[in-house]
């Protein structure tokens, strides 16, 4: 007979996040952690003069330990091709960990799942990159911490 896999709970509820960078943070930031794929946080929005970062989401784990985190976002803009790129926190230093989406140029919403990340430390982060001078939006329609262990 089969053994059951226990069902991992997504604690992305429990976390705190943060909207950094953004000329504009989204204006219902608890959609991205409703449950609910159809809602979303948004839009955020930055408008830059040359390439850049447009904005960060800083997520804080509910307590230290092992996780899985990844997202379901909505991101477009004027002009220019995007990168998102992943970090870790490791107590309160953030450190790089890869890029986890490389798109090209789309001025309608596209809907988009970086790969994730696996963290052993007290939050995640994603940068959102933007190669040129434009206005970025973004949707955040979900975001997923599944804790593996302590
Ligand atoms: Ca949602």
């Amino acid at each position: 007979m089969p053994v059951p896999v226990p069902f991992i709970t997504n604690v992305a509820s429990q976390c705190t996040i943060e909207y950094t960078n953004w000329d504009t943070p989204p204006a219902n930031p608890e959609r991205a952690v409703d449950g609910n794929l159809d809602t979303y946080a948004g839009t955020a929005q930055s408008t830059l003069s040359s390439a850049g970062t447009a904005g960060r989401v800083r997520i804080t784990f509910p307590s230290k330990g092992v996780y899985l985190v990844g997202a379901v976002l909505g991101l477009w803009s004027d002009d220019g091709s995007h990168q998102i790129n992943g970090y870790g926190r490791y107590e309160n230093t953030f450190r790089y960990i890869q890029r986890v989406m490389n798109l090209a140029s789309s001025t309608s919403e596209r809907i988009v799942s970086p790969l994730p990340l696996l963290i052993g430390g007290t939050g995640a982060q994603y940068e959102i990159y933007v190669n040129t001078a434009t206005t970025v939006y973004l949707n955040i329609y979900e975001i997923f911490v599944y804790k593996l262990r302590l």
